[in-house]
């Protein structure tokens, strides 16, 4: 399992913010660590917690640690404990029982970990209540030595699993060593269902790309991984057959591994292009898709309806059925099926967590005929899908989160498509914005939100890191302190990496919609940098426009060498590749249009129709990088890099030079 040490305090000056940003830091013996374990900021902890205060000194971690904990700790939190201690100073770490820490305990760092109620961790929490809620925790830093104790309560095993993550983000680096920064949080999720449906066309995730989400699902705080790719012909149009064992045996294994993250791998069958709703045997295959996995220990299920024709019916038994196919007819058929699979298939297995559906209908506002029969019709325990209008939203509202809600009788559950990148508009793109645009205090209006993510994982998690910061405090979520933090966890933490992954970022800023006009623009930054450019350049002072831009068109150029020097994930950089060949290339055509314009300006035309002429061969290699094997459904496509600001930026300074 792939563990990053997110460590030590660090602050910066984001270049794409004006926001101080405090970032972790591998580099224990930095200053600004030094400046920061003595102040009492604390470091950022994402996703944001609902309170989180100091509560005192930090807490030395002290060669020898003592874990305490029972049958009652959740043995994964545990496990997770364990190892943040190791990575963190800690050379032995014994776990032992409440009633058995031995006198000698005295001035080691003990760490209770458990139900909130036992009471050697209430006492320890000293009045940090455990919120009396699902998934909630209250964690307690006690420095005061001899004997430093850190006390994580759970309000279930859950609970226990966050506490862990909000204590590996509180590490600080010391001259020595490492200590937990002196804090108390008393936090839970302000939504119930959190996290990613891998749902989207083209070439789905491989294995062991999953395998790593899981991980990642499960430092964000993130509880549920949906599986619904579209390509995967065993969840679409071979339903009805069973997985090969090979692949049940690969399924079996990230079930586990996202029960290890305290993460709800849920797992989902789309029959809707050729199911026959009222046939027995159909009804009896899918029952036995769903068992397969439920024996596998998956306990959440799900049947999307999405992206079907619902006008027509698969066999002539559903006409006699449900009468002639039209909208009201479609949704008397799958309300038959899902009411049956809730009640015979999901309430008769043990654990089972209630049905999810997608309905045909999951992308507007209307009234119609077929909402209608749902919102009668529909068994009550069933979660409704819903992608906010326009199937990529704008924005999503809590006005429309209300009127969805009423059409659909219930509090809908969103499938999100953003960052998705398998629709034409988005093609050439990697889809690098910040989650935004979606309205504090939908938590009251929704039991959930699950981004659809890239064909590309890894580059996906920029924008789920943030989905995951909504989710669980919609009321604190803040996309532009959100989005360094984001790039801060790709990058381990490392600030010329994170520096370099937000420049990179705003080239691929551009989020589309199914429409013309985008929903994110692309670029912001770099176009705020161009129009201070061309301020000062026709105000006479082309110098001073040279000096400013230049160290900006550098850091493009430089940035694609610095996220593969090592310190970002190893998965990101695959996945951005051909983004960060063109990227390099744009860059240098960048600062060689400047060195024109330098020349031009000093009256040295020949040298500045060299560069110019450089500059032009440098755009043309760029323009020529194309997304090549494509793993989208766009196909091979030329890479885009903040285009309409970039390339328009080049022409202009052409222009210029006439
Ligand atoms: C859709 C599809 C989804 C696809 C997305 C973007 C839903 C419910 N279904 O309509 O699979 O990835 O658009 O193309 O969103």
């Amino acid at each position: 399992m792939r563990r990053r040490d997110v460590t030590s305090v660090a602050c910066l000056l984001a270049t794409t913010t004006t926001a101080l940003v405090c970032l972790t830091s591998p580099a224990a013996a930095h200053p600004t660590a030094e400046a920061a374990r003595t102040s009492s900021a604390l470091p950022p902890v994402s996703p944001t917690p609902q309170s989180l205060s100091r509560s005192g000194s930090d807490a030395t971690v002290t060669d020898r640690v003592l874990v305490v904990a029972d049958d009652r700790t959740d043995p994964a939190a545990r496990d997770r404990l364990v190892g943040e201690l190791t990575a963190h100073g800690a050379s032995r770490v014994d776990v032992v029982a409440p009633g058995g820490v031995p006198p000698a305990a005295r001035g080691l760092l003990t760490v209770r970990l458990g139900p909130a109620i036992r009471p050697d961790i209430a006492a320890a929490l000293a009045g940090t209540a455990a919120p009396d809620r699902a998934e909630g925790y209250a964690l307690r830093v006690s420095g005061d030595r001899p004997g430093a104790t850190i006390a994580l309560g759970g309000a279930d095993a859950t609970g226990q699993f966050y506490a862990v993550q909000t204590l590996r983000q509180l590490f600080v680096p010391a001259d020595d060593g490492w200590k937990v920064a002196g804090a108390r949080a008393a936090d839970f999720p302000s939504m119930p269902l959190r996290g990613t449906i891998e749902g989207f066309y083209g070439q789905p995730w491989t294995h062991a790309e999953r395998l790593d989400q899981m991980d990642f699902h499960g430092d964000v705080k993130a509880n549920t991984y949906i599986y619904a790719p579209k390509d995967d012909p065993y969840h679409r149009s071979k339903w009805r057959e069973p997985y090969p064992a090979a692949k049940l045996a690969e399924l079996g294994e990230l079930v586990r591994r996202a029960t290890a993250n305290h993460v709800r791998f849920t797992f989902a069958v789309s029959p809707g292009e050729s199911v026959c709703y009222s046939d027995p045997a159909h009804r009896k295959d899918l029952k036995a898709k769903l068992q397969a996995l439920y024996d596998l220990g998956t306990r959440a299920f799900s049947v999307p309806l999405d992206d079907i024709s619902y006008t027509r019916w698969n066999c002539e038994a559903d006409r006699a059925a449900y009468g002639a196919p039209g909208r009201q007819a479609a949704a008397k058929a799958q309300v038959d099926l899902l009411n049956d699979v809730q009640r015979t298939f999901v309430a008769t297995h043990e654990g089972a967590r209630p049905l999810q559906m997608v309905p045909t209908e999951y992308g507007d506002l209307t009234d119609t005929a077929y909402k209608q029969t749902l919102r009668a019709t529909l068994d009550p325990a069933i979660e409704v899908m819903w992608t906010g209008t326009d199937v990529v939203p704008p924005s999503i509202t809590n006005r429309q989160a209300e009127g969805a809600a009423r059409l659909f009788g219930r509090k809908v559950f969103v499938w999100d498509n953003y960052p998705v990148n398998d629709y034409w508009n988005t093609s050439g793109r990697l889809l690098l914005a910040p989650y935004d645009k979606r309205e504090a205090g939908l938590s009251r209006h929704l039991t959930g939100i699950v981004a659809n993510p890239m064909n590309q994982p890894h580059a996906s998690k920029v924008a789920v890191f943030g989905t995951a910061d909504f989710t669980w405090n919609d009321q604190a979520y803040d996309a532009r302190a959100n989005w360094p933090r984001a790039m801060a966890y790709l990058a381990g933490g490392d600030r010329a990496a994170t520096e370099a992954l937000l420049v990179f970022g705003d080239l691929e800023h551009m989020a589309p919609t199914f429409g013309a006009t985008p929903w994110q623009p692309q670029a912001p930054e770099l176009a705020r940098r161009i129009a201070t450019f061309w301020t000062s350049w026709d105000a006479g002072d082309p110098a001073g426009a040279l000096r400013d831009l230049r160290p900006y068109a550098e850091s493009i150029e430089k940035a694609p060498a610095t996220i593969r020097g090592g310190a970002v994930e190893d998965g990101f950089v695959t996945d951005a590749a051909p983004w960060l060949d063109a990227t390099e290339l744009w860059g240098r055509a960048t600062v060689t249009v400047l060195d024109a314009l330098d020349a031009w300006r000093a009256g040295d035309r020949d040298g500045a129709a060299q560069l110019l002429a450089a500059s032009r061969s440098f755009q043309e290699q760029a323009r020529a990088v194309r997304v090549d094997p494509p793993r989208n459904t766009w196909g091979s496509a030329q890479v885009k890099v903040g285009d309409g600001v970039l390339d328009t930026f080049l022409a202009r300074a052409e222009g210029r030079m006439r």
